[in-house]
């Protein structure tokens, strides 16, 4: 990391915030929570981008709002301009509902297919939260598999298998063959901590059932990805490239064993190799990009941005089929959908005066968790949506890609992305997964069951963090994990 920022394990220990013993419960309204806030002064004297004494419970600065609830990842910013008010609730409303195979009289709503996973964005993103992995043995329906074949295709992008594509589509339109049914297993391994605590970890195995087209060439490459949360997006677009590249190191020339590294990807928009912030391996450069790429690819809906339907010229069955239109998606909703997943605010921490939870934020600092979960961003001048601009934010991710170790290895290089790397996750909304999506499943596969086996997963770069959360009592650990309850 940049050395200009202040490393957490050479601080000294955090303050606990005596102002704030109490423990909170309901609604975060009490004035006594402007105690811990950083100012942005403060962030900007210790530094751009640091890690701050403290963080305050507005995760996404302004735009936070104030739920706990089922809805809580469903919210408008505070404050969002009317214009992108509209937008929201059109946005919402396409966000929701269900696509229909062309010709329909819904005229706005067909071109679905003729291959998809899901028919509507809240098939996956429900609730815009977070989905889960299949049941074993039960096909793979929200989430999906990236696929390709060995090779570096144009720009660096992954090369697409000849036949199916770069990802699998379980469904398809009447008349016309799934592609195939993504099939997880697990296997158990088990361990103990240094403390003589057992802990299980599972190990996920896919293997396509049903092909649709053909049997598979081998060697294919496959990455799962659940779909994670899908709030403070428009404030993770904002943060200026400069100051996420300060966090670059990516030959670690300061020595501490994170490197850290930006994805370069394709930006269709602009036609050259962007900086990558959106997906786990920060394989899309812009929040609109992300939105095209999954209507096409995931539901089927061409736009102005991905004007190709998701099939190959070999998927016959699939070139016969009615279009929806030219593109699919008007402009008007495309855009509407794309400052919807701008504008989806971020619940402010909860019980932040717990003091539980305060210890539970020092482990996190001298932990090394900090080194790649970035507790400080501040986002710049975002073009169109002054309401995003110039806010402290608390993210807990450096958007950049890490080594995490062979154990978390997909082994399908994306763009600048190796086999290993993924890029580091946002955590707020994390302890609110359970109450909006009714399940614990974490990592990129939703391999992990709750936060602990997540942590103890960490390998590569993170190691080292790692194996300090082991080692420590079961008191630290409840409390670093109380603290990320807390998000
Ligand atoms: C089949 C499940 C599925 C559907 C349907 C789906 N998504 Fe996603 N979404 C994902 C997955 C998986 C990712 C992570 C992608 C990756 O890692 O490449 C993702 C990522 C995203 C992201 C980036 C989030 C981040 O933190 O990087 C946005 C924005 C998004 N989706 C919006 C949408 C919208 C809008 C729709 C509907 C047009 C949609 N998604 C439909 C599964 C889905
Ligand atoms: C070297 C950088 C790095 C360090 C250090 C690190 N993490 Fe992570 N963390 C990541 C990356 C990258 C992922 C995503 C891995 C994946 O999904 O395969 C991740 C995933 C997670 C997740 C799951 C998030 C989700 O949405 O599924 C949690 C929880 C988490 N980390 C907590 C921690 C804690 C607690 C620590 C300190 C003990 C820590 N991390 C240290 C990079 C790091
Ligand atoms: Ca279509
Ligand atoms: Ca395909
Ligand atoms: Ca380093």
């Amino acid at each position: 990391m940049n050395s200009s920022l202040i490393h957490p394990s050479k601080r000294s220990p955090v303050r606990r915030l005596t102002a704030v013993g109490t423990l909170l419960a309901g609604l975060v309204i009490s004035t006594i929570f402007h105690q811990p806030i950083v100012r942005a002064k403060e962030v900007s004297e210790s530094s751009d981008s640091g890690i701050p004494e403290r963080i305050s419970e507005k995760l996404g600065g302004e735009t936070t709002i104030y739920d706990r609830t089922r809805h809580a990842f469903s919210r408008p910013i505070p404050d969002i301009l009317p214009a992108h008010r509209t937008e929201f609730f059109v946005g919402n409303s396409f966000f929701n509902h269900n696509w229909v195979t062309a010709p329909a009289s819904t005229e706005a709503r067909d071109g679905l297919g003729p291959l998809y996973n899901v028919r509507s964005c809240s098939g996956c993103h429900f609730k815009d939260g977070r989905s889960r992995p299949p049941e074993p043995g039960s096909p793979m329906t929200t989430m999906l598999l990236r696929i390709s074949i060995p090779g570096i295709g144009p720009h660096g992008a992954p090369i697409p298998h000849p036949v199916y594509g770069d990802q699998i589509q379980g469904r398809a339109v009447l008349g016309v063959p799934p592609e195939a049914d993504v099939i997880v297993s697990y296997q158990s391994q088990s361990g103990t901590f240094p403390d003589g605590t057992p802990y299980t970890l599972r190990q996920p195995e896919y293997s396509l059932e049903n092909p649709g087209y053909g049997a598979f060439t081998e060697p294919l490459l496959t990455s799962p990805r659940v779909a994670p949360i899908m709030i403070g997006l428009g404030l993770l677009e904002s943060v200026p490239e400069s100051l996420l590249a300060k966090n670059a190191d990516p030959e670690d020339s300061d020595e501490d064993g994170i490197s850290g590294r930006m994805n370069r990807v394709w930006d269709i928009r602009k036609q050259q190799m962007s900086f990558g912030r959106f997906g786990w391996k920060s394989e899309q450069p812009t929040v609109e990009q992300q939105v095209a790429g999954a209507l096409a690819g995931d539901i089927g809906i061409t736009s102005s941005l991905v004007t190709r339907e998701n099939h190959m010229m070999s998927q016959e069955t699939c070139l016969d089929q009615p279009s929806g239109g030219s593109p699919e998606i008007s402009d008007r909703l495309f855009q509407a959908i794309v400052s919807y997943s701008k504008t989806l605010a971020v619940p402010s921490q909860r019980n932040a005066g717990d003091p539980e939870i305060q210890r539970g934020w020092s482990l996190f600092l001298n932990t090394g968790c900090a080194d790649c979960h970035l507790p400080a961003l501040r986002t710049g001048t975002s073009r169109g949506f002054p309401e995003l601009s110039n806010q402290i934010i608390h993210p807990f991710t450096d958007l950049l890609l890490h080594d995490m170790g062979e154990g978390l290895a997909d082994h399908r290089p994306t763009f600048e992305a190796s086999g290993k790397e993924w890029r580091t996750p946002p955590l707020w909304g994390i302890g609110l997964i359970q109450t909006v999506n009714g399940h614990s499943f974490l990592l990129h596969d939703g391999r992990a069951e709750n936060l602990i086996q997540a942590i103890l997963w960490h390998g590569g770069e993170a190691q080292s963090s790692r194996d300090q959360f082991m080692a420590q009592n079961r008191t630290d650990r409840n409390a670093l994990i109380k603290f990320l309850k807390s998000l």
